[in-house]
Protein backbone atom coordinates (compact mmCIF):
# COMPACT_ATOMS: atom_id res chain seq x y z
CA UNK A 1 0.00 0.00 0.00
CA UNK A 2 1.57 3.31 -1.01
CA UNK A 3 0.84 6.46 1.86
CA UNK A 4 2.89 8.30 -0.04
CA UNK A 5 0.46 11.44 -0.58
CA UNK A 6 -0.55 10.85 3.45
CA UNK A 7 3.33 11.80 4.12
CA UNK A 8 3.57 14.65 2.37
CA UNK A 9 0.33 16.35 3.87
CA UNK A 10 1.48 15.39 7.25
CA UNK A 11 4.87 17.07 6.37
CA UNK A 12 2.87 19.92 5.64
CA UNK A 13 0.09 20.02 8.46
CA UNK A 14 3.14 19.76 11.03
CA UNK A 15 4.27 22.77 9.83
CA UNK A 16 1.49 24.78 11.28
CA UNK A 17 -0.42 22.27 13.59
CA UNK A 18 0.99 20.83 16.81
CA UNK A 19 2.40 17.89 16.13
CA UNK A 20 -0.10 18.12 12.34
CA UNK A 21 -2.83 17.22 13.69
CA UNK A 22 -6.17 19.17 15.84
CA UNK A 23 -6.68 16.32 18.05
CA UNK A 24 -3.75 14.23 20.00
CA UNK A 25 -4.68 10.84 19.26
CA UNK A 26 -4.91 11.48 15.39
CA UNK A 27 -1.48 11.79 14.90
CA UNK A 28 -0.67 7.69 15.39
CA UNK A 29 1.89 8.34 18.32
CA UNK A 30 -0.10 5.20 19.73
CA UNK A 31 0.99 2.58 16.62
CA UNK A 32 4.28 4.79 15.24
CA UNK A 33 4.15 5.97 11.30
CA UNK A 34 2.09 8.56 9.48
CA UNK A 35 -1.30 9.48 10.13
CA UNK A 36 -3.41 8.69 7.22
CA UNK A 37 -5.40 11.78 5.68
CA UNK A 38 -8.89 11.07 4.85
CA UNK A 39 -10.63 12.63 1.76
CA UNK A 40 -13.70 10.96 1.84
CA UNK A 41 -15.60 8.34 3.51
CA UNK A 42 -19.04 6.22 2.56
CA UNK A 43 -20.84 3.89 4.17
CA UNK A 44 -18.51 1.67 6.18
CA UNK A 45 -15.58 2.98 4.12
CA UNK A 46 -12.92 5.74 4.10
CA UNK A 47 -10.74 6.30 1.56
CA UNK A 48 -7.30 8.24 2.19
CA UNK A 49 -5.66 10.54 0.15
CA UNK A 50 -3.64 8.00 -1.72
CA UNK A 51 -6.81 6.36 -2.88
CA UNK A 52 -6.68 3.34 -0.46
CA UNK A 53 -9.90 1.99 0.94
CA UNK A 54 -10.42 1.06 4.48
CA UNK A 55 -13.36 -0.76 6.46
CA UNK A 56 -13.61 1.88 8.78
CA UNK A 57 -13.82 1.02 12.82
CA UNK A 58 -13.28 4.63 13.76
CA UNK A 59 -16.43 6.63 12.31
CA UNK A 60 -15.48 9.30 13.91
CA UNK A 61 -14.89 8.21 17.20
CA UNK A 62 -17.98 6.80 17.56
CA UNK A 63 -20.51 9.32 15.97
CA UNK A 64 -21.18 7.82 12.78
CA UNK A 65 -23.51 5.00 13.53
CA UNK A 66 -24.83 5.55 10.21
CA UNK A 67 -21.96 5.25 8.53
CA UNK A 68 -20.24 7.51 6.28
CA UNK A 69 -21.85 10.17 4.59
CA UNK A 70 -25.56 8.41 5.16
CA UNK A 71 -28.16 9.97 2.25
CA UNK A 72 -30.94 11.20 5.25
CA UNK A 73 -28.49 12.85 6.88
CA UNK A 74 -26.54 14.25 3.98
CA UNK A 75 -30.38 15.70 3.05
CA UNK A 76 -30.68 17.53 6.08
CA UNK A 77 -27.98 18.71 6.48
CA UNK A 78 -28.32 20.02 2.74
CA UNK A 79 -31.65 21.09 3.65
CA UNK A 80 -30.74 23.34 6.72
CA UNK A 81 -27.67 25.07 5.02
CA UNK A 82 -30.33 26.62 2.16
CA UNK A 83 -32.26 27.94 5.15
CA UNK A 84 -28.69 29.22 7.18
CA UNK A 85 -26.54 27.73 9.44
CA UNK A 86 -26.32 29.87 12.25
CA UNK A 87 -28.86 32.71 13.94
CA UNK A 88 -27.78 32.91 17.80
CA UNK A 89 -31.25 32.64 18.16
CA UNK A 90 -33.48 30.34 19.12
CA UNK A 91 -34.85 27.51 16.10
CA UNK A 92 -37.64 24.77 16.66
CA UNK A 93 -35.43 22.53 15.67
CA UNK A 94 -33.88 22.49 19.42
CA UNK A 95 -36.91 21.93 21.02
CA UNK A 96 -37.70 18.91 18.93
CA UNK A 97 -34.13 17.60 19.73
CA UNK A 98 -34.53 18.13 23.47
CA UNK A 99 -38.03 16.36 23.07
CA UNK A 100 -36.39 13.13 21.50
CA UNK A 101 -33.75 13.18 23.65
CA UNK A 102 -35.81 13.23 26.81
CA UNK A 103 -38.13 10.69 25.01
CA UNK A 104 -34.98 8.61 25.18
CA UNK A 105 -33.81 9.04 28.45
CA UNK A 106 -36.95 9.91 30.98
CA UNK A 107 -33.90 10.64 33.49
CA UNK A 108 -33.48 13.95 32.04
CA UNK A 109 -36.81 16.25 32.13
CA UNK A 110 -34.49 19.65 30.83
CA UNK A 111 -31.43 19.81 28.45
CA UNK A 112 -29.33 22.02 27.22
CA UNK A 113 -27.64 22.08 24.08
CA UNK A 114 -24.17 22.69 23.39
CA UNK A 115 -21.30 22.10 20.91
CA UNK A 116 -18.84 19.47 21.95
CA UNK A 117 -18.56 16.27 24.60
CA UNK A 118 -15.81 18.53 26.41
CA UNK A 119 -18.18 21.39 27.14
CA UNK A 120 -21.26 18.82 27.85
CA UNK A 121 -18.85 17.59 30.92
CA UNK A 122 -17.79 20.49 31.82
CA UNK A 123 -20.91 22.50 32.13
CA UNK A 124 -22.60 19.65 33.85
CA UNK A 125 -20.20 19.91 36.77
CA UNK A 126 -20.68 23.39 37.34
CA UNK A 127 -24.46 23.04 37.69
CA UNK A 128 -23.61 19.81 39.82
CA UNK A 129 -21.98 22.75 41.83
CA UNK A 130 -24.10 24.98 41.81
CA UNK A 131 -26.71 22.66 42.89
CA UNK A 132 -24.98 20.97 45.74
CA UNK A 133 -23.05 24.41 47.31
CA UNK A 134 -20.07 21.98 47.48
CA UNK A 135 -16.64 22.02 45.27
CA UNK A 136 -15.25 18.38 44.73
CA UNK A 137 -15.63 16.21 42.45
CA UNK A 138 -14.90 12.26 41.73
CA UNK A 139 -13.99 10.67 38.71
CA UNK A 140 -12.79 7.81 38.16
CA UNK A 141 -8.70 6.97 36.64
CA UNK A 142 -8.24 6.21 32.73
CA UNK A 143 -11.81 7.60 32.40
CA UNK A 144 -12.18 10.87 30.10
CA UNK A 145 -14.44 13.73 30.33
CA UNK A 146 -13.21 16.02 27.73
CA UNK A 147 -10.16 18.31 28.35
CA UNK A 148 -11.36 21.04 30.79
CA UNK A 149 -8.83 21.85 33.40
CA UNK A 150 -10.14 20.14 36.14
CA UNK A 151 -10.66 16.72 34.23
CA UNK A 152 -7.37 15.96 32.89
CA UNK A 153 -6.38 14.59 35.90
CA UNK A 154 -5.77 10.91 35.47
CA UNK A 155 -7.44 11.11 32.19
CA UNK A 156 -7.92 8.30 29.40
CA UNK A 157 -7.90 8.52 25.74
CA UNK A 158 -5.15 10.72 24.16
CA UNK A 159 -3.78 11.47 27.92
CA UNK A 160 -3.43 7.34 28.33
CA UNK A 161 -2.09 6.84 24.28
CA UNK A 162 0.84 9.19 25.28
CA UNK A 163 1.64 8.18 28.50
CA UNK A 164 1.52 11.83 29.89
CA UNK A 165 1.22 12.88 33.71
CA UNK A 166 -1.70 15.41 34.17
CA UNK A 167 -1.07 18.11 31.72
CA UNK A 168 0.87 21.06 32.59
CA UNK A 169 -1.48 24.42 32.39
CA UNK A 170 -3.61 22.70 34.79
CA UNK A 171 -2.92 24.81 37.65
CA UNK A 172 -2.71 23.11 41.08
CA UNK A 173 -5.76 25.15 42.27
CA UNK A 174 -8.00 23.84 39.24
CA UNK A 175 -7.31 20.07 40.11
CA UNK A 176 -7.36 20.41 43.94
CA UNK A 177 -10.92 19.25 43.81
CA UNK A 178 -10.73 16.61 41.73
CA UNK A 179 -10.55 13.87 43.59
CA UNK A 180 -9.95 10.21 41.14
CA UNK A 181 -11.11 6.41 42.48
CA UNK A 182 -10.00 3.58 40.37
CA UNK A 183 -13.11 2.41 37.78
CA UNK A 184 -15.02 -1.02 39.33
CA UNK A 185 -13.56 0.15 42.94
CA UNK A 186 -16.60 0.45 44.74
CA UNK A 187 -14.68 0.05 48.36
CA UNK A 188 -12.47 3.60 47.04
CA UNK A 189 -15.34 5.19 46.22
CA UNK A 190 -16.45 4.97 49.85
CA UNK A 191 -13.25 5.70 51.20
CA UNK A 192 -12.96 8.81 49.19
CA UNK A 193 -16.49 9.91 50.17
CA UNK A 194 -15.18 9.09 54.08
CA UNK A 195 -12.24 11.08 53.97
CA UNK A 196 -14.34 14.47 51.99
CA UNK A 197 -18.12 14.34 54.21
CA UNK A 198 -20.70 16.97 52.67
CA UNK A 199 -18.29 17.75 50.21
CA UNK A 200 -18.50 16.30 47.17
CA UNK A 201 -20.83 17.67 44.26
CA UNK A 202 -20.68 14.86 41.92
CA UNK A 203 -19.26 11.72 40.79
CA UNK A 204 -18.66 11.60 36.88
CA UNK A 205 -18.73 8.13 35.58
CA UNK A 206 -18.75 6.84 31.56
CA UNK A 207 -20.63 4.25 32.03
CA UNK A 208 -19.05 1.88 30.17
CA UNK A 209 -15.72 2.98 30.03
CA UNK A 210 -14.29 3.90 26.80
CA UNK A 211 -11.31 5.63 26.93
CA UNK A 212 -8.63 3.45 28.67
CA UNK A 213 -9.54 0.88 25.70
CA UNK A 214 -13.15 -0.85 26.72
CA UNK A 215 -13.67 -1.26 29.91
CA UNK A 216 -16.99 -3.07 31.15
CA UNK A 217 -18.54 -2.46 34.68
CA UNK A 218 -18.48 -4.89 37.16
CA UNK A 219 -21.95 -6.22 38.27
CA UNK A 220 -22.90 -3.83 41.10
CA UNK A 221 -20.84 -1.26 40.25
CA UNK A 222 -22.84 1.20 38.81
CA UNK A 223 -25.64 0.48 41.22
CA UNK A 224 -23.20 0.73 44.01
CA UNK A 225 -22.63 4.20 42.44
CA UNK A 226 -26.66 5.01 42.80
CA UNK A 227 -26.78 4.24 46.33
CA UNK A 228 -23.85 6.15 47.35
CA UNK A 229 -24.06 8.97 46.07
CA UNK A 230 -27.63 9.40 46.90
CA UNK A 231 -27.06 8.42 50.48
CA UNK A 232 -24.49 11.36 50.56
CA UNK A 233 -26.16 13.90 48.53
CA UNK A 234 -23.93 14.01 45.35
CA UNK A 235 -24.99 14.48 41.76
CA UNK A 236 -24.32 11.20 39.81
CA UNK A 237 -23.60 11.99 36.33
CA UNK A 238 -23.70 9.54 33.65
CA UNK A 239 -21.27 10.53 30.78
CA UNK A 240 -22.59 9.03 27.85
CA UNK A 241 -20.95 10.87 25.11
CA UNK A 242 -18.91 8.01 23.77
CA UNK A 243 -22.17 5.04 25.06
CA UNK A 244 -25.08 7.28 24.41
CA UNK A 245 -27.20 5.09 21.86
CA UNK A 246 -24.28 2.65 21.16
CA UNK A 247 -25.51 0.69 24.16
CA UNK A 248 -28.84 -0.26 25.15
CA UNK A 249 -30.46 1.26 22.12
CA UNK A 250 -32.19 4.76 22.73
CA UNK A 251 -32.41 4.37 26.04
CA UNK A 252 -28.55 4.47 26.33
CA UNK A 253 -26.53 2.82 29.00
CA UNK A 254 -28.46 4.32 31.85
CA UNK A 255 -31.20 1.84 30.52
CA UNK A 256 -29.09 -1.26 29.32
CA UNK A 257 -28.19 -1.02 33.03
CA UNK A 258 -31.30 0.07 34.58
CA UNK A 259 -29.93 2.51 36.80
CA UNK A 260 -31.11 6.35 37.02
CA UNK A 261 -28.52 9.22 36.75
CA UNK A 262 -29.04 12.42 38.12
CA UNK A 263 -27.68 14.16 35.41
CA UNK A 264 -26.72 12.99 31.92
CA UNK A 265 -24.30 14.12 29.30
CA UNK A 266 -24.34 13.52 26.11
CA UNK A 267 -22.23 13.74 22.22
CA UNK A 268 -21.14 12.44 19.58
CA UNK A 269 -23.99 10.02 17.76
CA UNK A 270 -26.95 12.93 18.70
CA UNK A 271 -24.84 15.21 16.25
CA UNK A 272 -24.76 12.81 13.51
CA UNK A 273 -21.00 13.89 13.09
CA UNK A 274 -21.17 17.98 13.72
CA UNK A 275 -20.00 19.08 16.41
CA UNK A 276 -22.67 18.97 19.36
CA UNK A 277 -23.20 17.81 22.96
CA UNK A 278 -25.98 17.85 25.31
CA UNK A 279 -26.32 17.96 29.71
CA UNK A 280 -29.64 17.35 31.70
CA UNK A 281 -31.44 16.25 33.92
CA UNK A 282 -34.43 16.48 36.72
CA UNK A 283 -36.21 20.23 36.70
CA UNK A 284 -34.98 20.15 39.88
CA UNK A 285 -31.40 20.62 38.80
CA UNK A 286 -31.51 21.99 35.49
CA UNK A 287 -33.58 25.29 36.86
CA UNK A 288 -30.23 25.97 38.10
CA UNK A 289 -29.07 26.85 34.62
CA UNK A 290 -29.11 30.75 33.47
CA UNK A 291 -31.64 32.10 32.50
CA UNK A 292 -33.74 30.31 34.13
CA UNK A 293 -31.31 29.85 37.64
CA UNK A 294 -27.89 31.45 38.34
CA UNK A 295 -25.42 28.94 37.08
CA UNK A 296 -23.91 30.56 34.30
CA UNK A 297 -23.23 28.79 30.88
CA UNK A 298 -23.43 29.82 27.28
CA UNK A 299 -22.55 29.51 23.15
CA UNK A 300 -22.68 31.67 20.41
CA UNK A 301 -22.99 28.09 18.27
CA UNK A 302 -24.69 25.99 21.23
CA UNK A 303 -28.07 24.23 19.69
CA UNK A 304 -26.67 25.20 15.91
CA UNK A 305 -29.74 24.06 13.47
CA UNK A 306 -26.87 22.35 10.77
CA UNK A 307 -25.86 19.78 13.94
CA UNK A 308 -29.59 20.00 15.37
CA UNK A 309 -31.12 19.17 12.00
CA UNK A 310 -28.24 15.86 11.16
CA UNK A 311 -28.72 15.10 15.38
CA UNK A 312 -32.70 15.04 14.73
CA UNK A 313 -32.12 12.75 11.26
CA UNK A 314 -29.94 10.47 13.02
CA UNK A 315 -32.45 9.87 16.47
CA UNK A 316 -35.19 9.29 13.30
CA UNK A 317 -33.31 6.73 12.21
CA UNK A 318 -32.23 4.81 15.68
CA UNK A 319 -35.96 5.23 16.95
CA UNK A 320 -37.10 3.17 13.52
CA UNK A 321 -38.60 -0.16 14.93
CA UNK A 322 -35.64 -3.01 14.20
CA UNK A 323 -32.99 -0.64 13.85
CA UNK A 324 -30.83 -1.82 16.98
CA UNK A 325 -32.08 -5.37 15.96
CA UNK A 326 -30.45 -5.17 12.68
CA UNK A 327 -27.33 -4.05 13.99
CA UNK A 328 -27.33 -6.26 16.97
CA UNK A 329 -26.59 -9.20 14.67
CA UNK A 330 -23.78 -7.35 12.76
CA UNK A 331 -22.33 -6.62 16.25
CA UNK A 332 -22.39 -10.60 17.64
CA UNK A 333 -21.40 -11.75 14.15
CA UNK A 334 -17.87 -9.51 14.87
CA UNK A 335 -17.91 -10.28 18.19
CA UNK A 336 -18.20 -14.37 17.81
CA UNK A 337 -15.51 -14.09 15.32
CA UNK A 338 -13.38 -11.83 16.93
CA UNK A 339 -13.45 -14.02 20.34
CA UNK A 340 -12.60 -16.98 18.04
CA UNK A 341 -9.50 -15.08 16.49
CA UNK A 342 -8.63 -14.21 20.27
CA UNK A 343 -8.34 -18.23 20.62
CA UNK A 344 -6.21 -18.71 17.58
CA UNK A 345 -3.74 -15.66 18.56
CA UNK A 346 -0.49 -16.45 19.05
CA UNK A 347 -0.21 -13.68 21.58
CA UNK A 348 -2.46 -13.43 24.16
CA UNK A 349 -5.60 -10.91 23.39
CA UNK A 350 -8.11 -9.86 25.98
CA UNK A 351 -11.63 -8.95 24.00
CA UNK A 352 -15.00 -7.56 24.94
CA UNK A 353 -17.97 -5.85 22.59
CA UNK A 354 -21.13 -4.35 24.38
CA UNK A 355 -23.85 -2.89 22.21
CA UNK A 356 -21.85 -1.28 18.77
CA UNK A 357 -18.48 -0.53 20.79
CA UNK A 358 -15.66 -3.37 21.21
CA UNK A 359 -12.14 -3.17 22.82
CA UNK A 360 -9.18 -5.18 22.89
CA UNK A 361 -5.80 -5.56 24.66
CA UNK A 362 -2.72 -7.54 23.84
CA UNK A 363 -2.70 -8.69 27.62
CA UNK A 364 -3.04 -12.08 29.75
CA UNK A 365 -4.94 -10.10 32.54
CA UNK A 366 -8.51 -9.64 33.08
CA UNK A 367 -8.93 -5.57 32.22
CA UNK A 368 -11.32 -3.92 34.58
CA UNK A 369 -10.01 -0.10 35.18
CA UNK A 370 -7.13 1.16 34.50
CA UNK A 371 -3.89 -0.58 35.99
CA UNK A 372 -4.98 -3.60 34.28
CA UNK A 373 -5.51 -1.55 31.09
CA UNK A 374 -1.97 -0.55 31.28
CA UNK A 375 -0.45 -3.95 31.43
CA UNK A 376 -1.83 -4.07 27.28
CA UNK A 377 1.33 -4.39 25.38
CA UNK A 378 1.06 -1.52 23.34
CA UNK A 379 4.07 -2.46 20.78
CA UNK A 380 2.17 -5.33 19.76
CA UNK A 381 -1.46 -3.36 19.06
CA UNK A 382 0.97 -0.87 16.68
CA UNK A 383 1.71 -4.18 14.83
CA UNK A 384 -1.65 -5.48 15.10
CA UNK A 385 -2.71 -2.09 13.95
CA UNK A 386 -0.14 -1.48 10.40
CA UNK A 387 -1.19 -5.45 10.15
CA UNK A 388 -4.86 -4.44 9.60
CA UNK A 389 -4.17 -0.78 7.70
CA UNK A 390 -2.18 -3.31 5.29
CA UNK A 391 -5.48 -5.41 4.46
CA UNK A 392 -7.65 -2.70 4.67
CA UNK A 393 -9.37 -2.37 7.89
CA UNK A 394 -8.94 0.95 10.41
CA UNK A 395 -8.93 -0.21 13.54
CA UNK A 396 -8.44 3.15 16.47
CA UNK A 397 -4.74 4.04 16.56
CA UNK A 398 -4.26 3.57 19.74
CA UNK A 399 -4.82 0.35 22.36
CA UNK A 400 -6.60 3.04 24.82
CA UNK A 401 -9.27 4.03 22.29
CA UNK A 402 -12.89 1.98 21.88
CA UNK A 403 -13.87 0.75 18.25
CA UNK A 404 -17.35 1.09 16.75
CA UNK A 405 -19.72 -0.42 14.39
CA UNK A 406 -22.28 1.22 12.05
CA UNK A 407 -25.41 -0.40 10.16
CA UNK A 408 -24.03 0.33 7.13
CA UNK A 409 -21.30 -2.33 7.74
CA UNK A 410 -22.47 -5.45 5.74
CA UNK A 411 -21.81 -9.21 7.13
CA UNK A 412 -19.33 -9.83 3.78
CA UNK A 413 -17.41 -6.53 5.73
CA UNK A 414 -17.65 -8.25 9.50
CA UNK A 415 -16.07 -11.31 7.31
CA UNK A 416 -12.95 -9.55 5.74
CA UNK A 417 -12.40 -7.81 8.88
CA UNK A 418 -11.85 -10.52 10.80
CA UNK A 419 -9.92 -12.54 8.04
CA UNK A 420 -7.86 -9.63 8.37
CA UNK A 421 -7.93 -9.75 11.82
CA UNK A 422 -6.43 -13.35 12.43
CA UNK A 423 -4.08 -12.48 9.82
CA UNK A 424 -2.79 -9.88 11.12
CA UNK A 425 -2.93 -11.86 14.34
CA UNK A 426 -0.67 -14.68 13.53
CA UNK A 427 1.92 -11.89 12.25
CA UNK A 428 2.26 -11.06 15.73
CA UNK A 429 3.73 -14.90 16.06
N1 LIG B 1 -10.72 11.91 22.34
C1 LIG B 1 -11.15 11.24 21.18
C2 LIG B 1 -11.21 9.78 21.36
N2 LIG B 1 -11.69 9.30 22.57
C3 LIG B 1 -10.30 11.54 19.98
C4 LIG B 1 -10.89 12.62 19.20
C5 LIG B 1 -10.22 12.84 17.83
O1 LIG B 1 -9.01 12.75 17.71
O2 LIG B 1 -10.94 13.15 16.92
Amino acid sequence: MNFEKSRELFAEASKVLPGGVNSPVRAFRGVGGNPLFIERGEGAYVYDADGNRFIDYVLSWGPLILGHAHPDIVEAITAQAKLGSSFGAPTALETEMAHLLIKALPSMEMVRLVSSGTEATMSALRVARGYTGRNKILKFSGCYHGHADFLLVHAGSGVATLGLPDSPGVTPANSADTLVAEYNDLDGVEAVFKANPDQIAAVIVEPVAGNMGLVLPKEGFLQGLREITQREGAVLIFDEVMNGFRIGGVSGSQGHFGIKPDMTTLGKVIGGGLPVGAYGGSYEIMKHVAPLGTVYQAGTLSGNPLAMAAGIAVLKKLMEPGFYEGIEVKAARLEAGMVAACKESPVPVYFKRIGTKFGLFFTDHEVTDYPSAKTADTKAYARFFWGLIERGVYFAPSQFEAGFLSSAHTEEQIDLTLQAVRESFAALA
